[in-house]
């Protein structure tokens, strides 16, 4: 009885597997959706009466499984490398004639090439051993991943079992991406659940792929392109990049149909032409190319340098630009009461987002550009730095209306000054403005200040708009039953979000510090701030002067920081908030002398993948840096994560030394040796 069960349950999932295989990975599906369904219901009803019988890559595990309290870590045996980046034509050349003058006598006049698209997506690795799925991870900073098996499993694309004659244990490597219409139709799914929405597909993938609870990544669009090895024992693999592919490819792994291999730098650029060409055709994000060499004895021969091998590089479409109108122009009041002036526009698709608005900064740039309302306009989006405009191509009318700075404040009709020398304009309204009191207290709730989850944009705009909260101290006593008088706020979610609030009372010094929102006070200065004083009662009895002695704060920053923490107002939301029980631990002084990065600053842009900013930050300053939250001369490293904005340009204007994450992991793990002598 067991044993046909078991023979069957085989057979199933065999059909099944093969089923999908032409469903997902060869886009021709053989068998009826119907029939399909039916040998799903047998294993099902097979699996339930054979419990023991249940493995994990069986095809009824794609989506189940339980939620995860966490990831568990995994340590990459052969270490998941970066790419070089090239920008223009001239990289390239410099990148084949590297590579020719190592190779030196070997080389034929024309080396080839395997060239394919640069998705926009993460990287993830997966392992197999005897053809069935064991485990898969991130690539996080290219040692140490995150185990992403549960998730990487519900992925259609990706098989349970291999077919053909893969060795014994084979690691294989490519990218977990989210193509674009699956990503807007995910998008309008979240805004219509009220949920937060992901800016960009590459985000979602993301964020996607390290969801703890697998059943919702599972119901993502996900899709995955394999191109690299890691780990292989019991067998060999091709001697080219090419012939590696298609082994990929005969084990049932889907390979991008866009590479080809090509011959000589002519085969590269024109390489790249013709899938530039193609981008905006493409189902899926790509941000370039990347180029590997095909011989893998040559491969070897070439190693590589700071993570990223000399025979591989990624070559960079610019940003991307494309033209649309300016609907509207309105000004927008932050949580310190500044008005930033946003550019309305008809949606235009860019850099793989669709851009409705922009921010136009601040008043001054709106007149350098001139921008009116109803303007043609070029937007710009680079990789994933916000959208901007770049230049206004044609003006509506020559007499149009330029742009003037309102007088008073579009929410609360305070009135606006602009101090001399800023570029700012404020409201003067403080805590009566709407605008600024919901700023302030989204800002409290953020993921990085106090972190409260589920406080979303939409509740805080009604407790606001309801006045069930005036300020950040009024949060604490807030009850379930107010909160389920909220729109789409059953009794769950409140009990959930008062649980929620109550959690963040336990938070530390430099977070509280940032949450409070005080003018030019940063998760930088906020650390820093917390690190001099220690305590938080030496900081409210500071004098600007006194400030002015924390590591790196200036004149301007001091100033604000003594007026905000002198301010009655302020004094009392601080002490309502510890009466209410918001606490946490005095911070101690680093001991900077003798270690390693003593004098040394470090300013950190974007989002690293391994770990939050905060541990980047808190790994820093244990090793004797400083981080600083702008970059300057004095910055010895910049360290860059996806979505960098401004600080990266500015580092490279400065000629500011810039790590990438890998490197910058690289540069901790050797420091923290050091540091234990
Ligand atoms: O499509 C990609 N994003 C892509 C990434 C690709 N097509 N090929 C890649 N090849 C490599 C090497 C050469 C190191 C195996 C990569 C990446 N690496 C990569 N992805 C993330 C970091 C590095």
């Amino acid at each position: 009885m067991k044993r046909d069960a078991e023979r069957r349950i085989a057979e199933l999932r065999q059909q099944i597997g093969q089923a999908d295989y032409q469903y997902y990975v060869l886009d021709s599906p053989e068998l009826p959706d119907g029939d399909y369904d039916k040998l799903m219901v047998e294993l099902r009803a097979l699996e339930a009466e054979f419990p023991d019988l249940v493995t994990p890559d069986s095809p009824t595990q794609r989506v189940s499984g339980e939620a995860l309290g966490a990831f568990g870590v995994v340590t990459h045996k052969v270490p998941m490398l970066s790419l070089d980046n090239a920008f223009t034509d001239e990289d390239v050349i410099a990148f084949d004639r590297r590579i020719h003058e190592r190779l030196a006598s070997n080389a034929p006049a024309n080396l080839e090439y395997v060239a394919e698209p640069k998705l926009d997506g993460l990287a993830v690795t997966v392992i197999y051993r005897d053809g069935k799925l064991e485990r898969a991870a991130t690539r996080g900073d290219g040692v140490k991943g995150e185990d992403v098996t549960a998730n990487v499993r519900t992925i259609h694309k990706v098989p349970h079992k291999l077919k053909g004659n893969p060795p014994s244990v084979v690691e294989v490597r490519g990218e977990v991406f989210m193509p674009i219409k699956g990503f807007a139709r995910m998008n309008r799914l979240l805004r219509e659940q009220g949920e937060k929405v992901y800016v960009n597909p590459r985000n979602s993938a993301a964020g996607s792929l390290r969801q703890l609870d697998p059943r919702i990544t599972a119901k993502r669009p996900l899709d995955m392109f394999f191109y690299a090895t890691g780990i292989v024992e019991g067998g060999t693999l091709p001697d080219t990049q090419w012939g590696l592919l298609k082994a990929l490819k005969s084990w049932g792994l889907p390979v991008s149909p866009e590479a080809t291999l090509v011959e000589g730098v002519q085969g590269l650029l024109g390489y790249f032409q013709n899938i530039g060409k193609k981008r905006s055709s493409l189902t899926y994000q790509i941000d370039g190319v990347v180029y590997k060499l095909n011989s893998r004895p040559d491969q070897e021969r070439l190693g590589f340098v700071s993570r990223a091998p000399r025979w591989a590089t990624a070559h960079k479409y610019p940003a991307e630009e494309a033209t649309t109108t300016v609907s509207k122009i309105e000004f927008q009041v932050g949580r310190t009461g500044a008005l930033t002036p946003v550019a309305r526009l008809e949606p235009v698709f860019v850099g793989g987002v669709t851009v409705t608005n922009v921010t136009l900064h601040n008043i001054d740039e709106v007149r350098r550009k001139d921008v009116r309302v109803g303007d043609t306009v070029v937007v710009r989006r680079a990789g994933d730095v916000i959208p901007e405009v770049v230049r206004v191509v044609k003006h509506v009318s020559d007499d149009a209306p330029q742009i003037e700075l309102p007088e008073k404040c579009p929410v609360c009709g305070s009135e606006v000054v602009r101090a001399e020398g800023e570029a700012a304009a404020r409201c003067t309204g403080g805590f009566t403005c709407r605008a600024q009191r919901q700023e302030s207290i989204r800002h409290f709730a953020a993921r990085r200040a106090m972190d409260i989850e589920g406080l979303g944009d939409k509740i805080v705009e009604q407790l606001v708009e309801q006045e069930l909260v005036k300020s950040p101290a009024d949060l604490y006593g807030l009850t379930a039953e107010q909160l389920t008088e909220l729109e789409r706020m059953g009794e769950k979610s409140a009990e959930k979000l008062v649980e929620a609030i109550a959690k963040s009372k336990d938070t530390t010094l430099p977070r509280f510090l940032f949450a409070l929102g005080i003018p030019d006070v940063g998760e930088a200065t906020a650390l820093a701030l917390a690190q001099h004083f220690g305590k938080l009662e030496k900081l409210l009895d500071a004098s600007a002067d006194e400030i002015q002695q924390v590591q790196d704060v200036g004149p301007v920053v001091a100033a604000e920081v003594a007026s905000f923490v002198g301010s009655t107002e302020h004094r009392k939301v601080i002490a309502r908030l510890r009466e209410a029980g918001v606490h946490w631990a005095d911070v101690e002084k680093p001991s900077v002398e003798g270690q390693p990065f003593a004098g040394m600053t470090f300013v950190i842009t974007g989002t690293l993948d391994s770990m939050s900013r905060e541990e980047a930050q808190e790994a820093l300053v244990a090793l004797g840096a400083k981080v600083s939250g702008s970059v300057s001369k004095k910055t010895r490293y910049v360290v860059v994560g996806a979505d960098a904005g401004s600080k990266l340009k500015k580092a490279t204007e400065l000629g500011v030394e810039t790590l990438d994450e890998a490197q910058f992991a690289a540069l901790l793990a050797e420091a923290r040796k050091k540091g234990r002598g």
